[in-house]
């Protein structure tokens, strides 16, 4: 087995791959890919130029969705992290489709790209589009404080791709400046530190922050 992981680490999407590849215990190597700056052979592995993308020996994938998926069928003998039953893989999927197309837009694409990438590519910080996302954000942690009810994660009370889906986008949040209302929302503020205090989440953070430092 080689796992070459293609991307760029303050991505939310490469996060969550990581992730799912440190709790699994899958060795891989990662490979810079810059978004934006993709050089023309890596359109071959991804048509659309996105980031991430793993190639396992001849084998390429892309999407983070498709490529946790992936993991979790070609590597049964690793934690399980999409569900036992139909029931918990579906509503897995769920939260992690609510990550990436709901949550990311606002988090990561407005306020994370305006507040921090926009800055070091020269361009100006939109602040009223990331304000107009932080509002739209609003129904997102009701909902969201709402399924976590009682449990500690949102599936099957134990830990799983749909934590990692969606607490991936609050560290670009919090590398924004902004933090999550922990008197309005403790359910989900508490699932957040719960999350990214995992020692595959603590690694990940650690050697983001060296990229971080740089873009500052
Ligand atoms: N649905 C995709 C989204 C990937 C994505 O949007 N990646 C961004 C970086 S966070 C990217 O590569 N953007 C560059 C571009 O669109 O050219 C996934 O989950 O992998």
């Amino acid at each position: 087995m080689s796992l070459i992981l293609y991307g760029a680490s303050l991505s939310p999407f490469v996060r969550k791959v990581r992730t799912c590849l440190l709790e699994k215990k899958l060795e891989y190597t990662m490979e810079l890919i810059i978004p934006r700056n993709q050089p023309d052979w890596y359109y071959q592995i991804n048509p659309l130029g996105r980031i991430p993308a793993l190639r396992d020996g001849q084998f390429d994938v892309c999407d983070s969705a498709v490529i946790c998926a992936y993991l979790e069928d070609k590597y049964p003998n690793t934690l399980a992290l999409c569900g036992n039953t139909a029931e918990e893989a579906a509503r897995i999927r769920w939260f992690e489709k609510y990550g990436d197309y709901e949550v990311g837009p606002l988090a990561t694409f407005t306020v994370f790209f305006n507040r921090v990438l926009a800055k070091s590519m020269g361009l100006p910080c939109d602040e009223a589009a990331v304000q107009k996302a932080l509002q739209k954000l609003v129904a997102h942690y009701d909902y969201l404080e709402s399924q976590l009810a009682d449990s500690d994660y949102f599936v099957g009370q134990r830990f799983t791709l749909a934590d990692i889906a969606i607490a991936t986008h609050w560290v670009n949040f919090s590398y924004a400046q902004e933090q999550l209302d922990a008197q309005r929302w403790p359910k989900l503020a508490a699932h957040q530190a719960r999350i990214l205090a995992r020692d595959s989440l603590q690694l990940l953070l650690a050697d983001e922050a060296k990229m971080l430092a740089r873009l500052r």
